[in-house]
C-alpha cells in the first residue's frame, strides 16, 4: 500500500507504532518523495490499517 506525507523518520516510527499495535508486521519500506510504499503482513484489513494510519496525522493510505 502506499503512503502519502510520509517525510521524515519520525514518520517511520509512527507507522511502525501503529502496525506494531494491530500485530502487523512491516516487510518493506520504500521512501521516494513524500510517499512511502510498504508491505506488511498480518491479519488486519487494509481499511483498519488504513483508517488507523489516518488517523495519526496527515496522511493519505491507498491500495
Ligand atoms: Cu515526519
Amino acid at each position: 500500500m502506499k503512503i502519502k506525507g510520509v517525510h521524515c523518520k519520525s514518520c517511520k516510527m509512527l507507522i511502525e507504532d501503529v502496525l506494531s499495535d494491530i500485530n502487523v508486521k512491516l516487510i518493506s519500506w520504500k521512501l521516494n518523495g513524500n510517499e512511502a510504499t510498504i508491505q506488511v503482513d498480518g491479519n488486519s484489513s487494509f481499511e483498519e490499517i488504513k483508517k488507523l494510519i489516518e488517523s495519526e496525522g496527515d496522511y493519505k493510505v491507498e491500495k
